[in-house]
């Protein structure tokens, strides 16, 4: 089911269920457009200790790419000065009167190797937006993957995400009340699929009331695995172990509707469950959360956070909320970025 719409040059039809066009026709931030000074004063307002955390894994974890085998760890090289490297390199070398001794790297990143945000570029989805018949890849508010969203060997110039990339979301500086929701109180490191009414009653149970606009974060804790392993993860153990959230979830899903929240964060590797359980009919997103975040409604996720000391700080003051300030990279056409986030209490 769809809905004919027609106020975007870009598309003829929204999926059912999208946001498109509600943040203008050609927005690149979705629900990011909701946090506004005011949203951003109700964060600032849950500062009360000056106490922070560092919400990011160390990049190189998880360590190896057994959880995903397309991205590795971050790998260092180092640029030639004179005859040597550029690192530990003395500045005499161009005048002996020189003390100095300096070191520079260049990193190759996979952006969502490890505590990252997944762009509104990361994830769309196969679909019929200009009511021809015919499913073509597009994403959120109808840019279209290899004419906006480009990769190697659809065309040789222009490759990245010239619209949605990460570099939108940065500007905003994400600042925001994030809200902690404590799964890992609840289920410890069973693998259960949490669904709206479990949801629900973790919410309700840990009193988190949410502002307008904010980020929701899920503690699982499963990153807390990951510190364990210390870069050696045990694959088997990891896809059986901590809560995800349950994509096929339709009430979940129109929860997610409903609420003003921003973003979505989890220090699970994908925040839903990944396979998510088999979908209905012909053909059905592999990541029905993905879908229905990033693609139909703007909505970024946060995966791989790490929460374990804010929450311990949080729950020792019987408190939820928190200031949240979490940009990702201003990395022009990136579809996701390393994120350092860092919560003020
Ligand atoms: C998975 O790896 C399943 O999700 P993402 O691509 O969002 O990291």
């Amino acid at each position: 089911m769809v809905r004919e719409h027609g106020t975007s040059a870009r598309w003829r039809r929204r999926p059912e269920g999208a946001n498109w066009g509600e943040f203008g026709p050609d927005d690149q931030l979705g629900r990011m457009n909701l946090v506004t000074a005011e949203a951003r004063m109700e964060g600032i307002r849950e500062v009360r200790t000056g106490r922070v955390f560092n919400l990011s894994l160390p990049l190189d974890y998880p360590g190896g790419n057994v959880l995903h085998p397309q991205r590795g760890a971050p790998l260092f090289s180092f640029a030639q000065r004179g005859e040597g490297f550029n690192y530990n390199y003395r500045l005499s070398a161009s005048c002996p009167c020189f003390t100095d001794v300096v070191c520079d790297e260049a990193v190759t990143l996979f952006t969502q190797y490890s505590s990252q945000w997944d762009g509104l570029a990361h994830y769309g989805s196969m679909f019929d937006a200009d009511g021809t018949g015919e499913k073509v890849p597009v994403y959120y508010n109808g840019y279209r993957g290899g004419v906006d969203i480009v990769g190697p060997g659809e065309r040789s110039h222009d490759l990245g995400a010239s619209r949605l990339g990460i570099e939108n979301m940065s500007r905003t500086g994400v600042q925001a009340r994030g809200v902690i929701v404590d799964l890992k109180r609840i289920y410890g490191e069973q693998r259960v699929s949490v669904g709206y009414d479990a949801l629900m009653r973790a919410i309700e149970s840990q009193k988190v009331e949410f502002g307008t606009a904010d980020i929701l974060c899920i503690y699982t804790g499963f990153a807390d695995l990951l510190m364990e392993m210390n870069r050696v993860p045990d694959k088997e153990r990891l896809e059986n172990a901590c809560a995800v959230l349950d994509g096929r979830d339709v009430k979940l899903l129109n929860w997610i509707s409903d609420s003003k929240l921003t973003a979505l964060c989890a220090d699970n590797l994908a925040v839903e469950g990944y396979p998510a359980r088999p979908g209905e009919g012909d053909a059905f997103p592999a990541l029905p959360l993905h879908e229905h975040c990033l693609f139909k409604l703007g909505i970024h996720l946060g995966e791989l956070w790490y929460f374990r000391q804010l929450v311990e700080a949080l729950r020792v003051d019987g408190r939820s909320a928190f200031l949240l300030t979490a940009p990702p990279l201003n990395l022009p056409r990136a579809a996701g970025s390393p994120a350092t986030p860092v919560a003020s209490i």
